[in-house]
């Protein structure tokens, strides 16, 4: 049976691949997985038959047959689990990626989500320059500590890895700022990320996505 994903009707950000349907699709992409999408729109998501597969009314979604799940990285990981290639065979290799995925999205993506948040509901506020100053502050810190850590190696620990499918993904939403290109090797990470063929056939597919609305309006 073919997994079926949510992703956005209309994402805002005109098929940039920012919405986190994107990890999903790379994560099939890279085990070679296919799969169809169910578009949703922005009010779809906020009702009853959406909120059974997603509680908090968002994307992603996973289904396959019975079997559904949210959470992005909750679903990279059961794609990573049930096929080659995301996850080293050796159970403590095996966990450390698992590691890396969870610190992505809990140490790493929390700081550049507030970043997002706050340039989008508190530039009008007159505290707005100083609390950006202090979630750009925590971001430095976490980049910091995680160039240190990634130094010139190609990946966080060996091989290609679902913790850098993730990871990669998190620094896309700092692509093109300052704050990542105060790290190189960072840019150069992301760019190795962005260049792996599974990745390119997932910014395809949901770019079209934006392709085709465009169209369908014209
Ligand atoms: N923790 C959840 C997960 O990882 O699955 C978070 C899911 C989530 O934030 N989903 C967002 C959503 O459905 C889309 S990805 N939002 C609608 C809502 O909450 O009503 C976040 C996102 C959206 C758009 C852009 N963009 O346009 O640049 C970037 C990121």
């Amino acid at each position: 049976m073919i997994p079926t994903i949510t992703a956005f009707a209309t994402s805002p950000d005109g098929g940039q691949g920012q919405a986190r349907d994107m990890r999903v699709r790379w994560a099939l992409e890279e085990v070679g997985q296919p799969y169809d999408v169910r578009l949703v729109s922005f009010a779809q998501l906020k009702e009853p038959a959406h909120r059974v597969l997603q509680p908090f009314g968002q994307i992603p979604t996973y289904e396959d047959g019975e079997f559904t799940l949210f959470e992005s990285g909750a679903i990279v990981f059961h794609i990573a689990e049930r096929n080659q290639g995301l996850l080293p065979e050796d159970p403590v290799a095996r966990a450390r990626a698992i590691t890396w995925m969870f610190a992505a999205l809990a140490t790493v993506e929390p700081p550049i989500v507030d970043r997002e948040a706050a340039e989008y509901l508190e530039g009008d506020k007159s505290w707005y320059e100083e609390h950006l100053a202090t979630v750009d502050a925590r971001i430095r810190y976490r980049l910091g500590d995680l160039s240190r850590r990634l130094g010139d190696a190609d990946w966080l620990d060996g091989a290609f890895s679902a913790g850098d499918l993730v990871l990669v993904g998190v620094l896309r939403r700092l692509e093109g700022s300052e704050l990542l290109a105060e790290h190189p090797n960072l840019v150069a990470y992301m760019e190795r990320g962005k260049a792996r063929p599974a990745f390119q056939r997932a910014y395809a597919a949901q770019h079209a996505v934006f392709t085709d609305s465009q169209m369908a309006a014209a």
